[in-house]
């Protein structure tokens, strides 16, 4: 089958070698937070905030950090290629201990890390800005109070410093991304009071430069929220600016734009000023719902411009979604699989040939290729990965999720 494959694909100039290869060193960033609906581990009232919302009640969601792992050791089970996890401050181990945000310690992470070495994954940071009695006004970084300001501010040092030594710890950076839910539902009378804020918040958190062999900042603007429809501080405008006059990595959320903007055309753009490039591959229905990620046009369109833009060494891919209306395993499994599915697509695209065709002013070539590239044997290729990962294929993807479900979910009540 993979014979007849790779055939196909030499007659289009296609390397299929070289793309599984590149399928093999692209690293998913699992975000930790589809397995508890962003629950998190500090034992608190479980009020999200900060305009998230997690939709449905499917049973079996983990509990304890323990769960957790084991959650995400079965979804890894499931997914071809090497991975990395992406953590929440919120997740960290405490021990049943009240720690607050202004007070977490690399301690409450050393067995994230432990538990990342031992899966051999890179490990992807965050600070929790949301689900807080400091940010229940809807204020952190750009608040109008000094003493809130502080607190997160120390929050995101703390995290930063926290994810250096993660990085350090395994040997591969670790993104450590900086989104905050500040906004307004109506109408504000000082955009800019709040922004400038924002600017100098953020200023102090990167005061200390942190080597980037170990840490890359990130910041993820938003363009609403649940609550913060009519102003979001974090702006695409805001963080655009920001990430490249600071030299940050710029955080693209594939559901934090106008519901018919996709973010795959601005990484073109993008990448010419900021230094590298993080993803939240999403997918948003009618408002930034988070639903699971599919093998659909926009995730395709993402994939495709970052082979195209030779983008790939720039860009940490992670995932954003969490749906608790149907199996946690499955929704991330299948997610992250349709992430993959896209991104070999588009390493498998006739890319020489549409180079040439487009410079050529051939454009009908440039359309008919493209069209071509689609009925191509690529679904030979994902089977393919997966049987050299010793992952299943499709087809025995939700048998597994299945039996999981029977052995362990079902118990949890
Ligand atoms: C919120 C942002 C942010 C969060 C996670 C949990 O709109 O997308 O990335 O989803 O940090
Ligand atoms: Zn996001």
């Amino acid at each position: 089958m993979i014979d007849f494959a790779k055939e196909r694909y030499a007659e289009l100039g296609v390397d299929v070698e070289a793309a599984l290869e590149a399928m093999a060193s692209t690293p998913i960033s699992l975000h930790c937070w589809q397995g508890d609906d962003v629950g998190g581990f500090e034992g608190g009232d479980g009020e999200l905030g900060g305009g998230l919302a997690v939709t449905g009640n499917y049973p079996g969601k983990a509990r304890t950090i323990d769960e957790l792992r084991l959650d995400l050791e079965k979804v890894l089970s499931l997914l071809p290629g090497n991975h990395r996890l992406n953590l929440h401050a919120s997740y960290g181990d405490f021990g049943g201990e009240k720690v607050d945000r202004d007070a977490i310690e690399l301690k409450h992470f050393q067995s994230w890390i432990d538990w990342c070495k031992a899966q051999g994954l890179g490990l992807d940071f965050n600070p929790t800005c949301f689900g807080h009695e400091k940010a229940d006004d809807g204020f952190t970084l750009s608040s109008p109070d000094k003493g809130i300001r502080d607190f997160w501010i120390e929050h995101c040092k703390l995290c930063r410093n926290i994810g250096a030594a993660m990085g350090e710890q395994l040997g591969s950076a670790c993104v450590t991304n900086v989104w905050i839910p500040d906004g307004m539902k109506d109408t504000p009378a000082d955009r800019l009071g709040y922004r400038q804020r924002l600017e100098a918040s953020l200023d102090t958190v990167f005061a200390e430069k942190l080597d980037t062999a170990k840490n890359i900042d990130a910041v993820e603007s938003k363009l609403f929220g649940i609550g913060s429809e009519s102003f979001v501080v974090g702006s695409h405008e805001f963080y655009l600016g920001y990430a490249i006059k600071n030299q940050t990595a710029l955080c693209l959320d594939a559901g934090h734009f106008h519901p018919t903007e996709g973010i795959a055309e601005k990484i073109s753009s993008v990448l010419l000023y900021v230094p590298e490039l993080l993803l939240h591959v999403s997918r948003g229905v009618r408002w930034d719902s988070d639903h699971v990620v599919l093998f659909d046009d926009a995730t395709q369109a993402i994939m495709a411009e970052l082979v195209r833009c030779d983008a790939l060494p720039r860009t940490h891919i992670g995932l954003d979604f969490f749906d608790a209306s149907i199996n946690r395993i499955a929704a991330w499994a299948i997610g992250t699989r349709a992430a993959q599915k896209s991104l070999l697509l588009a390493l498998l695209e006739p890319r020489e040939k549409l180079r040439a065709a487009e410079l050529a002013g051939d454009y009908t070539q440039r359309l008919a290729l493209l069209e071509q590239a689609k009925a191509m044997p690529w679904g030979i290729v994902w089977e393919e990965f997966c049987k050299r990962n010793d992952v299943p294929a499709d087809q025995g993807l939700i048998t597994s999720v299945q039996d999981y479900e029977k052995s362990v979910l079902s118990k949890r009540s």
